[in-house]
């Protein structure tokens, strides 16, 4: 049975995918670009300066480079504005029972996010000394579907990939998983995904057994 398993964050422990979906949008508004959920889907598990790029695909002006820099820091702003409302109630159903019940079996958890303000997230909802390990946005090069950030995570955790399994909201974050060799579970949005080893719509439906596969 698997050893250890890695979290993503954002729409996996914590609804703040909404958070990001509102502040790109206030940035897109104020430049009169079109965005909307559907685009928005596309921005799961993806870096914040390769989001913008998906976003600016819809706008008609050109960027430069700094300009660019100012639109990623002007919505991490807004986000950031988000994040100070988020509490403990805002992690997601099931969520809480699984990490305690792997907890108690002496399973490893650890968290895989592509966010930078995994920190910051993590100390508002509670969680910031419940993982074994943490690897985020801070600490790679190359976001998912690039299997960095899980590498790193089980490499923190002394846990081989074929021993680790990865639960995912994204397309982007199951083929990162797959890549480096590890289980993928679909939650939430990546429900839709036929790559992922197993799917459920949400944590409350999936069991310690299931996870363990
Ligand atoms: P930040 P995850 C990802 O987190 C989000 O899904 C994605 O929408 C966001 O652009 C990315 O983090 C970077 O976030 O701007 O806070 O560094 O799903 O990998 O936990
Ligand atoms: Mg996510």
């Amino acid at each position: 049975s698997k050893k250890a398993i890695i979290f993503d964050l954002d729409g996996v422990i914590v609804t703040t995918d909404q958070y990001h979906y509102k502040a790109w949008k206030k940035m897109a508004d104020e430049k009169k670009i079109n965005f909307d959920k559907t685009i928005n889907e596309r921005l799961r598990g993806v870096s914040r300066m390769e989001s913008l790029e998906i976003i600016l695909e819809k706008s008609e002006k050109k960027y430069s480079n700094l300009e660019k820099v100012e639109l990623a820091e002007r919505k991490n702003n807004y986000y950031k504005e988000f994040l100070q409302c988020v509490t403990p109630k805002d992690i997601l159903p099931g969520v809480l029972k699984i990490l305690h019940g792997l907890k108690e079996k002496g399973i490893k958890i650890a968290v895989g996010s592509s966010s930078k303000n995994t920190p910051i997230i993590l100390e508002r909802i509670g969680l910031e000394r419940f993982f074994d390990a943490v690897a985020d946005g801070n600490s790679i090069k190359n976001s998912k579907p690039d299997p960095e950030v899980f590498l790193l995570a089980a490499k923190m955790l002394g846990t081989k990939p074929e021993d680790c399994v990865v639960v995912e909201d994204a397309e982007a974050g199951v083929e990162a998983a797959l890549s480096g060799g590890m289980k993928a579970v679909g939650v939430g949005s990546a429900t839709n995904c036929s790559k992922a080893d197993y799917k459920a719509s949400s944590m409350e439906f999936i069991s310690i057994d299931e996870l363990l596969m």
